[in-house]
C-alpha cells in the first residue's frame, strides 16, 4: 500500500526505468551493439524476469493524475490492461529460461516477444 498516489507513481515509474535499464541492455548485445556476454546476457535477463512483477503494484485506483505517461484507459480498461502485464511477465520469464541456454535464436525469439509486449502494452495505454 502507498500513502500518496505520488508514491505509487514513483514506485512503477521507477520499476519501469530499471527494467528498460536492463532490457536495453540486452537489447545492444543482440543487434552488436556492443559485445554478447551470456553471463551478463542472463542475469539482466533474470533481472528483466523478476522486474516484470513489479510496476502493476504502482498502477492503484486514483494514480490516474499529474503528468505521467500513463494513459486514463489503464484504469477503465484494467482487466484488459492487467492481462498485458501479465504476458510481459510470462514472456519476461521465457526470456531468462531462454537465456540459460546457447541456443541464440530462442533468445533472439524470446527477446522479441518480450519486446512485443512492452510496445503492445505502450501503444495503447502509454502516452506518445
Ligand atoms: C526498450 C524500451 C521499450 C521497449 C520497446 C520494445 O528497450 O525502453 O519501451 O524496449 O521499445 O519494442
Amino acid at each position: 500500500n502507498f500513502k500518496e498516489s505520488d508514491d505509487a507513481i514513483h514506485y512503477r515509474q521507477s520499476a519501469f526505468g530499471l527494467i528498460a535499464h536492463n532490457f536495453g541492455d540486452m537489447g545492444a548485445m543482440l543487434k552488436g551493439k556492443k559485445p554478447f556476454d551470456a553471463e551478463v546476457f542472463a542475469m539482466r535477463a533474470q533481472n528483466v524476469a523478476a522486474l516484470s512483477k513489479l510496476p502493476a503494484e504502482g498502477f492503484v485506483a486514483g494514480s490516474d493524475k499529474g503528468d505521467t505517461g500513463a494513459l486514463a484507459k489503464i484504469w477503465s480498461d484494467k482487466a484488459d490492461f492487467d492481462a498485458k502485464m501479465s504476458t510481459f511477465q510470462d514472456n519476461a520469464a521465457k526470456l531468462a529460461v531462454a537465456a540459460q541456454s546457447d541456443d541464440k535464436n530462442a533468445i533472439k525469439q524470446a527477446f522479441m516477444n518480450t519486446g512485443k509486449s512492452c510496445k503492445g502494452c505502450h501503444d495503447i495505454y502509454k502516452k506518445d
